[in-house]
């Protein structure tokens, strides 16, 4: 079906190699997708993080035929569309009390992007706008765009891209494989990491910083689990200092830890909260930025007829994304799936660490329904053994993600015991033939 490769540039692949020997799928439907020739594979990764229910889901892809035929577009500047403010109204319902205004976008990427800008507007329009300063975290993935990559901390998406967003400083990431290797769910030592940013804002002074942004659960750089108290820490050290907590649930969010979102899981609150992904189920774009009451109403001030946030998208609640939105959330409650990872947990984490001993694990961590396996470098070729683990257990019938040495795995919420057995089954050979 696919003569001619060349003309696609791929996002995060290595191009050539994959067009060397193309790995395509044509069909997806429950726990499995189908490649071009066939072959059945389970999915371990739930698409890219986001298929939470499964794949080809009939309410939501009736709901995304229907909106087509019914309505194509609304424009979302000054007009709206009913099913905006349903789907704002559902996922305020299910979000941690007090984050009920919803904002729109069409991307995790999009939705960090908003959420920093709302963060630097929102202490101007109070009137402290020197809090300008944003606060990421090393190894922290916040998505491609420039602030996202500004306030991130993967060195590889940062390098090419010359002087990014000025007025940013990083607070040290929480892994700590040396006490911490091993751990079943949160890791006992490194709540103190949390204290690097009282040094950042005693270089910079608090009232020059707009907001802090971290993953309550890092995925992209491999999975990191928040340290016990590590969150809580981080939110007394903000509201002693006036500084908004973002928290980027673009991966942790709808039910992968075992809440509706990590901050019910970690019972830590933000101020503002991005989301992405799971929010349609992967069917349709879109992300949202979930800010508190009192931010938004903060901005509900000066002359009605003025635009309060100059700020938004052509495809902000575009009514495909709203309706597979609605329908999304209707089949998470259907099947209990914002809280299946919690009664699945103890039994992905037993799978999980029954690798250890395997030859070059050298962690395993895990919190709710993601895993991260964490294998020792080959000299000279970082990432090469964590690849070819991927690739066998591809050619064995099962997806994974890898990211460096570290294998990732975070299957749709639907999945089955059996399937927990599969996934961890192929590793462990997959592990053990590229040792
Ligand atoms: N924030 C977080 C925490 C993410 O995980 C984004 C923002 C950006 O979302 P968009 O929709 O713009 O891609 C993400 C996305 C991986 C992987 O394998 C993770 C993501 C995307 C692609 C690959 O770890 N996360
Ligand atoms: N570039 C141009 C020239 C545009 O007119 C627009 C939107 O009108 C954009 C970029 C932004 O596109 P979007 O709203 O889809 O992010």
């Amino acid at each position: 079906m696919a003569t001619d490769l060349d003309a696609y540039w791929m996002p995060f692949t290595a191009n050539r190699q994959f067009k060397k020997s193309p790995r395509l799928f044509t069909r997806a439907l429950g726990m499995h997708f189908t490649t071009d020739d066939g072959r059945q594979v389970l999915d371990g990764i739930a698409g890219l993080w986001c298929v939470n229910a499964g794949h080809g889901r009939t309410k939501i892809t009736e709901a995304i035929q229907r909106q087509a035929a019914e309505m194509d577009f609304c424009p979302p500047f000054q007009m709206a569309h009913p099913k905006a403010f349903a789907l704002a109204a559902k996922v305020a319902e299910i979000a941690p009390a007090g984050l009920n205004r919803v904002f729109f976008t069409n991307s995790g990427s999009e939705s960090v992007e908003t959420a920093l800008k709302m963060a630097i507007a929102y202490h101007r329009v109070r009137g402290e706008g020197q809090r300008t300063r944003l606060i990421g975290r090393e190894r922290g993935y916040h998505g491609v765009n420039f602030g996202g990559i500004s306030v991130g901390g993967i060195v590889a998406n940062r390098k090419m891209f010359g002087t990014m967003l000025g007025g940013v400083d990083h607070i040290r990431h929480t892994h700590d494989p040396a006490r911490n290797a091993f751990s079943t769910g949160q890791p006992a030592h490194g709540a103190e990491f949390a204290d690097d940013l009282e040094k950042v804002i005693a270089l910079h002074d608090a009232s020059t910083i707009a907001a802090v942004i971290v993953e309550p659960v890092a995925g992209s750089t491999g999975v990191l689990i928040p340290p016990q108290g590590y969150l809580q820490r981080l939110r007394e050290i903000c509201d002693r200092h006036g500084i908004l907590l973002i928290f980027d649930e673009v991966i942790t969010g709808f039910g992968r830890t075992g809440a509706p979102f990590a901050a019910q899981t970690f019972g830590v609150t933000p101020d503002l909260m991005t989301v992405a992904k799971g929010l349609t189920n992967g069917a349709v774009p879109m992300g949202a930025v979930l800010a508190k009451q009192s931010i938004h109403d903060t901005f509900m001030t000066g002359p009605e007829h003025l635009i309060e946030f100059f700020h938004g998208y052509t495809y902000s609640a575009h009514p495909l994304a709203c309706a597979a939105g609605l329908a999304t959330l209707e089949t998470y409650a259907d099947d209990g799936l914002l809280t299946r990872a919690s009664e699945l947990s103890g039994y992905f984490a037993e799978a999980l660490h029954s690798l250890k001993g395997l030859p070059n694990v050298i962690d395993i961590r895990n919190i709710g329904l993601v895993g991260g396996i964490e294998l020792s470098p080959r000299a000279g070729a970082p990432a090469q053994r964590a690849y070819d683990v991927f690739l066998d257990c591809y050619q064995a019938g099962v997806l994974i993600r890898t990211t460096g040495d570290t294998i990732a795995l975070s299957p749709p919420l639907i999945i089955e015991r059996q399937q927990i057995d599969q996934i961890v089954g192929t590793l462990a050979t997959a592990i053990k033939r590229v040792a």
